[in-house]
């Protein structure tokens, strides 16, 4: 069989922080070779799978020699002989051979590398490109770039509170113009933060990370730069936040310190008022974990008062598992889930969670994590999914470019049968 693993192996690389995480290779007897980087979050959600560190000395305790060494000595002798176009069956096994609710023994970064590598070399194998492998003949609506061009929160030591600020190109007619109104929005805005003084060095996503003197002034500087770039605010781009609330969350009750502008305490309600006041004011579309991932009552009460209006994303709340997804369903606490593949661990799974929320009348928002490396799997896998948006970061820093940069590729390769549209909930 041309497709049968003939060796898995895994070796500790670095990330876009500087940090280790996973590479594996996957070699197939046809002498097909891939391999698939691991990427690992900073803001983390309490119930993501678990990205297992070492704890030693080395790299201050977050080497992943363990995870490589779980591939190389428990996974690896598993896979070798299986076909790997069996993903469900392959990521079942892996699933099993843990054993644990969350990934906690052989880890998650391990077990995703194995699974994304498999995948890629199935592809590969099959001499189909990887988006049209795992969404089929379909696979053509390139996703909307929700572009994070400031950046706050645990991604940046700067002054404001709220971790992502996306410009949104929905206007634009297809991926590659909607990317090129976003760069130059990018590029605004930077002149418009040096002459008004402030920094414009960026953030672990490639934004910019000013000491702003409010939250507010970082919504009211994008429309600035969204105008003076030629653009109509709402109409060609529009903005998405992500509050990451749970980063600021001091208590399970919903009391929320604003700590980094100084803007102080605020409970759930206050935070959902000065959305309401926002999305009023501003071209808002979209807007993920305005509250914390315990603030499952102050998250349905955001989606109640704003949910008609916008998309309202879940993301340490859901952790992209089903069983989360599944009662935020039942209790209509958002409309959409972010999917990220590290926070469940598996390509089946989050296939899965993609499907959950399409078959509901949800959203699903694709997503890479702050660190980040160079693989491409993230862009391929959107087109797969058909999810019509995707976050992945910035105009700056190649880890983040990669990603869009093959979607540029997919779309020119799709030619006429791209599809690029935005479809607000
Ligand atoms: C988020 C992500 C990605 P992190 O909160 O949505 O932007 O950040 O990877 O740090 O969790
Ligand atoms: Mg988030």
């Amino acid at each position: 069989m041309s497709g049968t693993i003939k060796s898995v192996r895994a070796i500790e690389i670095l990330d876009s922080r500087g940090n280790p995480t996973v590479r594996v290779f996957v070699t197939l007897e046809d002498g097909t070779k891939v391999s698939a980087s691991v990427p690992s979050g900073a803001s983390r959600g309490e119930n993501e799978a678990v990205e297992l560190r070492d704890g030693e000395e080395r790299y201050g305790g977050k080497g992943v020699r363990k995870a490589c060494a779980n591939v190389n000595s428990i996974i690896a002798p598993e896979l070798a002989g299986l076909d790997a176009s069996e993903q469900a069956m392959i990521d079942r096994l892996m699933i099993e051979l843990d054993g644990t609710d969350n990934k906690s023994r052989l880890g998650a970064n391990a077990i995703l590398g194995v699974s994304m590598a498999v995948a890629k070399a199935a592809a590969e194998s099959e001499g189909v490109e990887l988006y049209r492998y795992i969404g089929g003949a379909e696979a053509r609506r390139i996703p909307v770039p929700c572009m994070n061009i400031l950046n706050g929160g645990e991604h940046a030591d700067n002054s404001v509170d709220f971790q992502e600020f996306m410009a949104v190109p929905h206007g634009a007619p297809s991926f590659k113009e909607g990317l090129r109104y976003v760069a130059e929005t990018f590029h605004r805005l930077k002149k418009i933060l040096e002459s008004k003084g402030y920094a414009t060095s960026v953030g672990d996503e490639g934004g910019f990370a000013p000491n702003l003197k409010s939250n507010e002034e970082a919504v009211e500087l994008i429309i600035e730069a969204i105008e003076k770039s030629g653009y109509e605010p709402g109409v060609d781009i529009s903005i998405a936040i992500d509050s990451a609330a749970t980063s600021f969350c001091t208590d399970k009750k919903g009391r929320y310190d604003l700590k980094w502008s100084g803007a102080g305490e605020m409970s759930s309600d206050d935070l959902i008022e000065l959305a309401e006041e926002w999305v009023r004011k501003y071209p808002i579309i979209l807007w993920e974990d305005p509250l914390a991932e315990e603030d499952w009552e102050g998250f349905a009460q955001f989606t109640r008062r704003l949910g008609d209006k916008i998309e309202v994303v879940g993301d340490d709340i859901f952790v992209t598992n089903s069983r989360f997804i599944t009662r935020g369903i039942k209790e209509s606490t958002a409309n959409a889930s972010l999917i990220k593949l590290n926070q469940i661990g598996t390509v089946s799974e989050t296939v899965d969670a993609v499907r959950l929320c399409i078959q509901s009348g949800w959203r699903a928002f694709l997503s890479h994590r702050s660190g980040e490396t160079a693989d491409t799997f993230l862009a391929d896998f959107a087109v797969a999914m058909g999810c019509g948006h995707l976050k992945s970061g910035s105009a700056s820093r190649s880890e983040r470019l990669a990603k869009y940069n093959r979607l540029l590729e997919i779309e020119d390769e799709l030619g006429s049968n791209a599809q690029y549209y935005w479809k607000q909930i």
